[in-house]
């Protein structure tokens, strides 16, 4: 039985917990683990001889085996467990005592629990943890929350098992409460916009005739250049594998209905409440929901009437370059809602999250990984107010170079009859945050005949109310 007392202890160890604890441990810490299914840390602990690891089947020899302050970190399913994983931890712990969420919780939940905790006199860590299997166990992006005392002690870790890129790690102190689980909460949801994204670029290009090997090289060709990205890399991939029992490519045999676990909607919501246009990572989430009602939409091609959303005849190469300028594009703009989101939650709950930071950190470990992040550490970095995104030079520069083609593309498709939701609001999100006058003036009119709302006018200062007498509408 070892004497030591281990620096960090992690409960629940299915797949991110496992990976994570190897990650630890190889960093050079003793990690001791516990599971509620106690098999479950035996087995594990005795499949890694030689690490300093420690299974504990009992939360009070579990929480007795740790160094002071000790340091417990959460991996058990979000939700109700994370809850009696608490009740059950808190009898055990002493002031100071740090517990660490590392699941996908809802950042609404963290900021209940750190009030919780800190009422006691413990401290609590909600963090986001991203890059899945993979990244837990090479390096994630550690997102974390919670007070700043805690980082203090949780740096040496976190920074020695988070991704590296370019000497650095991915992790950095978002803000206290709930800011680390929210900008995780973002980070999702802009996934979720990349992910429908590719997904419309590649329904483009199998309808101008593009077969899956033909998209893989295309997808293979875009990873070297502007677009490099995680996604973007394993689409190609995706693309380029063959289905072992019909022969055919993979993509082709799976079914076309899209699951998701409800981070993008937690996103929409927050936005909704905040009155702030994510319009793309929107139509990302619908997307998947539309996707899901399969039968309906079979059902419907019958019935309802449209081009066959193919586009014979086109030049090939040129519209492959139009829909790589059309899908750069409209990521600028999902990222652009994005950091609009966190900035007005910034705000509102005074985290004072850093969006440069935060774009550097997505840099490594993290499903949105991407060569282009930089550009919005350096935005941000010449402007820390900027107003949106798109106004950095460098997205204004690459937006007004990729309209028209983006405009030719969208164009084509909805002639064509090809969805592109997430290409439109994209396209929808620029078009009117360039227009000077929207026809929003008509808009306070009804309102104001139909409810006295009064409007605001041109020709005078703002704030000075106004009301028409409109005439009487019979019937
Ligand atoms: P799961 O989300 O599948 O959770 C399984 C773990 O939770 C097991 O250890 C299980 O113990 C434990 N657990 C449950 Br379920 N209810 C419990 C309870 N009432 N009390 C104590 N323990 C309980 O594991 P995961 O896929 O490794 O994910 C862990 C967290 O990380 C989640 O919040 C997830 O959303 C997040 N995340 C996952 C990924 C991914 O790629 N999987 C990526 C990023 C973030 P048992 O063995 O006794 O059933």
């Amino acid at each position: 039985m070892p004497t030591q007392h281990s620096d960090i202890g992690l409960i629940g160890l299915a797949v991110m917990g496992q990976n994570l604890v190897l990650n630890i441990e190889s960093r050079g810490y003793a990690v001791s683990v516990h599971n509620r299914t106690a098999e479950v840390a035996e087995r594990f602990v005795a499949q890694h001889p030689g690490r300093r690891l420690r299974a504990e089947p009992t939360l009070a020899g579990f929480v007795a085996s740790l160094s002071r302050p000790r340091k417990v970190m959460l991996m058990v399913q979000a939700g109700a467990a994370v809850d009696a994983v608490i009740d059950s931890l808190v009898p055990l712990l002493e002031p100071a005592d740090i517990v660490i969420d590392g699941g996908n919780s809802l950042y609404t939940d963290t900021e209940r629990r750190d009030a919780r905790l800190t009422a006691l006199g413990l401290r609590f860590v909600g963090t986001g943890v991203s890059g899945g299997e993979e990244g837990a166990r090479k390096g994630p992006s550690i997102m974390p929350g919670g007070p700043a005392s805690t980082w203090q002690e949780l740096r040496p870790i976190f920074e020695a098992i988070a991704a590296q890129v370019d000497g650095e790690p991915c992790v950095v102190h978002i803000g206290p409460g709930g800011a680390g689980h929210y900008v995780k909460m973002i980070h999702n949801g802009i996934e979720y916009g990349d992910m429908q994204l590719i997904c419309e670029a590649y329904a483009l290009l199998q309808a101008a005739g593009c077969t899956a090997p033909e998209m893989a090289a295309i997808f293979e060709r875009w990873n070297d250049g502007e677009l490099q990205s995680y996604l973007i890399q394993i689409t190609a991939k995706a693309l380029a594998q063959t289905d072992p029992d019909t022969g055919r490519p993979i993509v082709d045999v799976i079914l076309d209905k899209a699951g998701q676990k409800g981070t993008g909607q937690w996103t929409l919501l927050n936005a909704a409440e905040n009155a702030t246009v994510i319009s793309t990572i929107n139509a990302a989430v619908e997307a998947r929901v539309l996707s899901a009602h399969k039968a309906l939409r079979v059902h419907a091609s019958t019935r309802l009437h449209g081009p066959a959303g193919t586009l014979a005849g086109i030049d090939r190469e040129r519209f492959v370059a139009q829909v790589h300028d059309a899908l750069y594009a409209s990521k600028v703009v999902s990222y652009a809602q994005g950091l609009a989101l966190m900035q007005v939650m910034s705000r509102q709950r005074g985290w004072a999250l850093d969006l440069g930071a935060i774009a550097r950190i997505w840099r490594g470990g993290c499903i949105i990984r991407a060569r282009f992040l930089h550009r919005i550490t350096e935005a941000c970095a010449a402007e820390p107010e900027l107003p949106n995104l798109m106004l950095a030079p460098f997205f204004r520069e690459l937006l007004n170079r990729c309209q028209p083609a983006w405009r030719a593309v969208v164009a084509q498709a909805v002639t064509a009859g090809v969805p592109v939701p997430a290409f439109s609001a994209s396209l929808a999100y620029y078009d009117s945050l360039r227009s000077a006058r929207l026809p929003a003036n008509l808009l306070q009119a009804q309102r104001d005949f139909f409810g006295a709302h009064t409007y605001e006018r041109v020709d005078r200062p703002e704030g000075e109310r106004f009301h028409t007498e409109w005439p009487e509408v019979i019937g």
